[in-house]
């Protein structure tokens, strides 16, 4: 069996990329979530696999940390095309668009931190969080212009290079970031298609509340 531990899905952005991959992959993968923030969620993380982060994908005797790593684990297995587009010169710069995003953003993400299903004030666009929004912008245009005829997302076709901006299409619409022309047509492809729906309706049903800081979770607790 293969099980995907995954952090909440309104809030864990690296579980919400490894979860988008092994959805669209048509692997069977066994999904469990666990509620960050709490002393339990951590104390099993570390008694089950070793470490307190997620996600990380379990099989058989095989503990998988890391969404990239877990992408590539996943894209081996499923059928072609599911995970990287199939050409190769589209993969290439698929997985250069996804490296970037693995490897950086560290102001969208401290200053940004994902919460789909709430509405919260747009932080000061200037200084590193401006360049690393406007990076994002450029890097759609740039898919978006090159591969318009393929189809509505970066590759075309949907790709793990959606899946690891998809939580950048989920802070746009949290914190109210105007787009317009091509960016605004992707990310509205993006938030409407299937996958991202059924993320934000699992979002919208959890039951825990998470306080974010900069550096991650200060507090959880469940709704009431
Ligand atoms: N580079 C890792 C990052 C994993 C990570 O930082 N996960 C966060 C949730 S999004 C986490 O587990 N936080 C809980 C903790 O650090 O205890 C990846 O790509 O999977």
């Amino acid at each position: 069996m293969t099980e995907l531990i995954l952090g909440n899905m309104n809030y864990s952005s690296w579980s919400i990329r490894a979860a988008l991959v092994a959805r669209a992959s048509g692997l069977e993968i066994k999904e469990t979530v666990v509620p960050l923030g709490f002393d339990e969620t951590r104390a099993t993380l570390i008694e089950r696999t070793g470490f307190h982060t997620v996600p990380v994908l379990m099989h058989d005797n095989l503990i998988i940390r890391d969404s990239l790593a877990i992408t590539e684990w996943i894209a081996e297995r499923a059928e072609r095309g599911r995970v990287w587009p199939e050409e190769a010169a589209k993969r290439a710069l698929a997985r250069s668009v996804v490296a970037e995003m693995h490897s950086g953003f560290m102001a969208i993400r401290s200053k940004m931190g994902v919460d789909i299903r709430s509405r919260k004030p747009l932080p000061e666009v200037e200084g590193a969080l401006k360049s690393e929004l406007d990076r994002v912008l450029t890097l759609w245009r740039t898919c978006r212009t090159q591969f318009a005829g393929d189809g509505p997302y970066l590759f075309g076709a949907w790709s793990a290079a959606d899946a690891f901006y998809a939580p950048v299409v989920t802070r746009f619409r949290t914190y109210g970031y105007a787009l317009d022309g091509i960016e605004a047509d992707y990310a509205d492809a993006v938030w409407e298609s299937d996958l991202i729906r059924q993320l934000r309706d699992q979002a919208e049903a959890e039951p825990w509340e998470i306080e974010l800081g900069d550096l991650g979770p200060v507090r959880a607790w469940l709704r009431e």
